[in-house]
């Protein structure tokens, strides 16, 4: 995981910079210090998103759930690396003795299996089991940070709130499953404790098509009551190509020679795809694909 230290002295947009954009949301747009803002990915794990996980288990379908909230926020995590932003990703689950899981979620229901039986990826929703564990289109790098949560928001029983505190983050940008479980829950607790969160619309999805819609529109009704909702594109419209973009090319290289200090230099060959010769001073940009940004 990057250190505080390492994430301060990364190539990412310093507070007060892009002052005055503002991204497009409900129920009102919202000016975000992006220095100040993580991307925090809720249980994108096969647990949730494959067949015989936890999700199956409850008796959902879960394919569509995946088939739409993945490619968001791929495309999102992806910029979130380009640029440097926190990112946090978070994992249901519980110890293999279960003793951090009260009997009252063990025993609800009547699920084909219960959490802790054996399934096809290992014991239904423990730590350690290939279940457990985030797809691997969405999977973590070792710069990013990774919470284990017993329950259903990201806030309890978690480092989660000293982890954000350390790292000077002030806003969350939200996505991941399910939209109105521990998504809702999430940013009911983050809201709490003074986090502005954006959820993002097309980067959430439930088991129930109607329970995402309505939970989202609970989060922004009332005036924005737990937070703001955006999309992808939005945020990668706004945000990374636009003024990032200028940002990232502004006070650096017009020449496009790359050095060690160079913050021109991205992961993602969506740019000009010129090739970098550079080291990256982001930590979590290898060399070896960098391409230049401008
Ligand atoms: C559920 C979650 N739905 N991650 N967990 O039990 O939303």
């Amino acid at each position: 995981m990057t250190s505080p230290e390492e994430f301060s002295r990364s190539g990412r947009v310093r507070h007060g910079e892009l002052k005055g954009h503002k991204l497009a949301a409900e129920p009102e747009p919202i000016e975000l210090d992006w220095a100040a803002t993580a991307l925090l990915i809720i249980d994108m794990q096969r647990d949730f998103m494959e067949p015989g996980g936890f999700g199956e288990t409850l008796g959902n379908d879960v394919s569509p759930a995946r088939a739409r909230a993945v490619k968001p926020i791929a495309a999102v995590l992806d910029a979130a690396r380009d640029t440097g932003m926190l990112v946090v990703h978070t994992r249901e689950g519980h110890l293999p003795d279960l003793s951090d899981a009260p009997p009252a979620k063990v025993e609800r229901g009547a699920p084909s299996l219960r959490i802790g039986d054996p399934g096809p990826m290992g014991r239904i929703l423990i730590r350690g089991e290939a279940g457990h564990d985030i797809i691997p289109e969405l999977y973590p790098l070792d710069s990013e940070i990774v919470i284990d949560k017993p329950g259903k928001g990201a806030f309890y029983a978690t480092e989660l709130g000293d982890v954000l505190q350390r790292y000077g983050i002030e806003n969350l940008l939200v996505c991941g499953v399910t939209t109105e479980v521990c998504v809702n829950t999430t940013v009911r607790e983050a809201n709490d404790r003074g986090y502005r969160c954006v959820v993002l619309a097309d980067g959430c999805a439930s088991y129930f098509p109607e329970f995402h819609e309505m939970g989202l529109k609970m989060i922004k009704a009332q005036g924005g009551i737990f937070g703001w909702v955006s999309d992808s594109a939005a945020v990668l419209q706004g945000t990374f190509t636009g003024d990032f973009k200028t940002l990232a090319v502004a006070g650096h290289h017009d020449e496009h020679e790359h050095d060690g200090d160079c913050r021109q230099v991205r992961l993602s060959s969506r740019h000009c795809g010129r090739r970098a010769t550079g080291t990256p001073s982001s930590a979590s940009a290898p060399t070896s694909s960098s391409t230049c940004w401008c």
